[in-house]
């Protein structure tokens, strides 16, 4: 058995975000989360204006291509064209501003995939500097444990005061991945020696917390200092993976058998020949049918 979305909010007593995100999904019906990889402001903005009403997360990547379409359908063969760079093609200034609007209309929070992996010094200056400016747009960023709590430190440096929060990658969804064992055990301690920050994790199942009741006042009046929220990539309904070593799993897998809280979608929502809107409804039903089969458990 497991507490709602909304009853595990007092477990945040630190986190504003974390309790944003969670009501957010609760008033929303929605634990889904878009991965947007395109390459133009115009398209992301795009896929927003779709999927705007069936999630609680929209994931950003900076990416770019050399394909100069301008369509819609011809950017959206991203799968071999898309790139992680540090440099956008037509990032300004109105594309957070835009963003801001959105958010603001269809009511979800922002996620900047970045996954910081350097020094703490160094990320300080990723997630505060530069042309993004990360942190001062993105309510949740990301950051790999392999450097030691450094990173954390000097993320939190910057975001804390600025009311953000981090998610800890202790696991992958891609074949080979080495974020297992010992090192997923050794990234959860990180998590937990930075509850004031650090909100949950990309991870593949829950790996923290305990089981409550959901319909069980005593149990929910326990504070449970142990909880945080999973995110999921390598969701996918019609394909079991890419050609890169990207491995799908459906979300009734991810949310029911393997207890995580959000799934993330990229291009099973705006893949080539999708029906983004269609697509969108069709994962956040099953994600949140997921988890209401969850809470009977
Ligand atoms: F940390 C991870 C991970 O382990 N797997 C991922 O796929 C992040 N991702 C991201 O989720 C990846 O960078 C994409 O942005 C997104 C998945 O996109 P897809 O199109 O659904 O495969």
């Amino acid at each position: 058995m497991s507490r709602t979305y909304a009853q595990r909010a007092k477990n945040f007593p630190q986190n504003e975000v974390a309790r944003m995100l969670l009501k957010i999904i609760e008033q929303k019906r929605t634990n889904l989360c878009v991965a947007i990889d395109l390459t133009k402001k115009r398209q992301v903005l795009e896929v927003i204006e779709k999927v705007g009403p069936y999630v609680c997360l929209i994931k950003e990547e900076r990416t770019n291509s050399k394909d100069s379409s301008g369509s819609i359908k011809g950017k959206l063969r991203f799968s071999k064209a898309k790139t992680h760079i540090d440099i956008i093609e037509d990032f300004d200034q109105g594309l957070i501003d835009e963003l801001r609007i959105l958010q603001e209309r269809f009511n979800f929070l922002i996620f900047e995939d970045r996954k910081f992996a350097d020094i703490g010094n160094t990320v300080k200056l990723q997630y505060s500097s530069g042309i993004y400016k990360i942190a001062e747009w993105a309510h949740i960023t990301n950051a790999h444990p392999i450097p030691g709590d450094g990173i954390i430190k000097g993320l939190k440096e910057v975001g804390k005061p600025l009311g953000r929060s981090l998610l800890i990658l202790s696991e992958m969804s891609s074949a080979g991945s080495l974020a297992t064992g010992s090192y997923t055990e050794a990234a959860i301690e990180m998590a937990r020696r930075h509850r004031d920050f650090v909100i949950g994790f990309v991870a593949g199942r829950k790996l923290t917390g305990n089981n409550y009741d959901s319909k069980n006042q005593a149990d929910n009046d326990v504070i449970d200092n142990d909880d945080f929220i999973v995110m999921s990539p390598g969701v996918g309904l019609s394909d079991a993976g890419d050609k890169l070593g990207q491995q799908y799993r459906s979300p009734r897998d991810v949310v029911l058998k393997s207890g995580s809280d959000v799934i993330i979608v990229g291009r099973g929502i705006y893949g080539e020949g999708r029906d983004i809107i269609e697509e969108a409804k069709r994962y956040q039903e099953s994600g949140w049918n997921a988890y209401l089969e969850r809470l009977e458990l």
